[in-house]
């Protein structure tokens, strides 16, 4: 089936988020050329490239919002848009969901891995504050030996019996067999990215996903060990600047596509309290 007219083959001609937590939205659209950028750009935006090119291992800081025409008019009016891209995302789990049930997501994006782990509290103090309970914070691994060891402890005793050591490669699937992991997600999200004029270091990204849900993030990287506060402040104040007022965390594309196409998976996340 062709997409609408200016639309990236592959995306539905318009998205509706009908209501969210009792608000209706107004439908918006991504188009295939929204802003200065002139064309599709591959390449991750300046901003998460060069930060994760200085750290191997980058913390990052995001907070959801749900976005609509005018929210997108105030980012166009105060950023850059730095890129525009498309990207297929496989998630893999265990049968049992080893992995998500630690809130651990392992996935392949454009033939790359990525891990991405739950990091401690954010404010050091043990105690949810209202930003911490808006962002999330995960640390996120792209090197694949490194992914595999840390899956491996992860999920011990599913691996093959006799299985002791394999070796994970980009060319060769069989590790995943190996490991009992399966692929439990996959979908297509085009995005748009956007820096700030005068706030360094933050991004913006409204994503759409090609099951029908739109959802925008504030993001900042932050090196391993690095100032998680100062980070919080900018997605604090970028949010300020965006006129947001969400006052409980907006679901992401993987919380939706759980609850439409994994519900037994959703309902086992739910409980455990991941999601
Ligand atoms: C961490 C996580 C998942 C992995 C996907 O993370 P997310 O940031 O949602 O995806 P995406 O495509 O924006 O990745 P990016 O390009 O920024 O690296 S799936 C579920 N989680 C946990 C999670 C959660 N519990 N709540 C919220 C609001 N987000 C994520």
């Amino acid at each position: 089936m062709s997409p609408g007219p200016g639309l990236i083959p592959g995306m539905a001609a318009s998205r509706t988020v009908a209501s969210v937590y009792g608000r209706t939205l107004k439908p918006y659209t991504i188009s295939a050329a929204p802003c200065e950028c002139k064309t599709r750009i591959e390449r991750p935006s300046p901003v998460k490239a060069d930060i994760a090119a200085l750290f191997q291992m980058s913390v990052e800081v995001e907070q959801k919002f749900l976005f609509n025409s005018d929210t997108v008019k105030t980012i166009e009016e105060i950023g850059v848009c730095v890129g525009l891209k498309q990207f297929h995302d496989q998630y893999f789990d265990t049968p049992d969901f080893k992995l998500t049930l630690r809130d651990v997501w392992l996935r392949r994006r454009k033939q790359s891995w990525e891990l991405k782990c739950p990091t401690a509290t954010v404010n050091g103090t043990g105690e949810p504050g209202r930003e911490q309970s808006l962002c999330t914070q995960y640390k996120e691994i792209t090197n694949l030996p490194e992914i595999y060891q840390r899956v491996k402890e992860f999920i011990k005793d599913a691996c093959e019996d006799g299985e002791t050591e394999v070796t994970p490669s980009d060319e060769d699937d069989s590790w995943l067999g190996k490991m009992n992991l399966r692929c439990f997600a996959e979908f297509t999200t085009t995005r748009r990215s956007f820096t700030l004029k005068g706030e360094q270091g933050v991004q913006i990204d409204l994503d759409q996903a090609d099951f029908g849900y739109h959802v925008g993030e504030i993001e900042v990287l932050v090196p391993e060990g690095g100032d998680m506060q100062s980070a919080q402040e900018k997605i604090r104040h970028t949010a300020q600047k965006l006129g947001l007022n969400e006052e409980r965390r907006v679901e992401g594309k993987m919380t939706v596509y759980l609850k439409r196409y994994r519900p037994e998976q959703y309902a086992t996340l739910l409980s455990a309290h991941v999601l």
